[in-house]
């Protein structure tokens, strides 16, 4: 997979180069350019915004160092123009699946209020423009999304990953929080690991780490829920989702009890 970024701060790119992606690249399995918007200006003082047209704080992207620097890396195809914002459509698991199938993903990072709309227009001539969002809340840039959405679909990529297995669980959770995880030692600050985890019998395991996974989501993300299909619920889950409140009714799953207090 080929991946470009363009940034004004190409040098907050640089956690790239380590780990697991560090690796990838290493390994031939990503080809990953960083590239600095201020190398495609032409103004002396390397300009990259100016004031908001209707007024209003702060500053936004000038479009032509942008076209500038799409067209130099765009290539032969049709890439994905992955542009973060907080006003994008947030980004998935599902979306990091079907990214790391793509040949060339281009990342356009805006800094200040954004990048001028109209680049986003002009790009969809040449590319599939994504306009996605990292979640709820504001940073100052695109660079710290750009850095979550790179980790996400690279690691997908067949060789990535150094254990495939991980990502058959992965696929197997789905819809489901984690199940919490333990090492050595088994007693630690008065604290013992679930006993379940010590008896080697892997099929009362698989169900205590079922039982967590529906108890925690069931707690910390309701909304997960509701999203459950309720056909692929067993006896046992359904036994679990009672007590924390959760029946099935008319092939959804509702909740039947108020959330008591306290966490897990
Ligand atoms: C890209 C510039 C900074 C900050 C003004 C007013 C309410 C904010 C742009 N999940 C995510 N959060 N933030 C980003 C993100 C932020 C960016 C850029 C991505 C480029 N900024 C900035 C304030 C405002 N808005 C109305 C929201 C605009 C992001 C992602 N991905």
């Amino acid at each position: 997979m080929r991946i470009d970024v363009v940034s004004i701060f190409p040098e907050y790119l640089a956690a790239l180069d380590l780990s697991l992606i560090g690796k990838a690249r290493q390994d031939g399995l990503l080809d990953l350019t960083v590239h600095n918007l201020r190398d495609f200006t032409s103004d002396r003082h390397r300009t990259v915004d100016d004031t908001p047209y209707g007024g209003g704080a702060g500053m936004v992207m000038k479009p032509e160092p942008w076209a500038q620097a799409l067209e130099s890396v765009r290539g032969g195809s049709r890439p994905v123009l992955i542009v973060p914002s907080p006003a994008g459509a947030v980004f998935t698991q599902a979306m990091a699946h079907e990214l790391a199938e793509e040949q060339h993903i281009v990342f356009a990072c805006g800094r200040y209020e954004g990048i001028d709309e109209r680049v986003l227009e002009w790009a969809k001539d040449s590319f599939d423009v994504r306009p996605l969002s990292l979640g709820d809340y504001v940073l100052n840039g695109g660079e710290v999304a750009v850095l979550a959405m790179v980790e996400a679909i690279a690691r997908l990529l067949p060789g990535v990953v150094g254990n495939p297995e991980s990502l058959v669980e992965e696929s197997h959770s789905d819809g489901l929080l984690e199940y919490p995880v333990y090492t050595k030692p088994s007693a630690w600050r008065n604290l013992e690991v679930p006993a379940v985890l010590l008896s080697g019998n892997h099929a009362r395991i698989a169900r205590h780490r079922r039982d967590e996974q529906l108890r925690r989501t069931a707690l910390r993300r309701p909304d997960l829920l509701e999203l459950l299909d309720a056909a692929t619920l067993d006896r046992a889950d359904l036994a679990v989702l009672a007590e924390a409140g959760y029946a099935v009714v008319g092939g959804r799953l509702t909740r039947t009890q108020v959330p008591s207090e306290g966490s897990a």
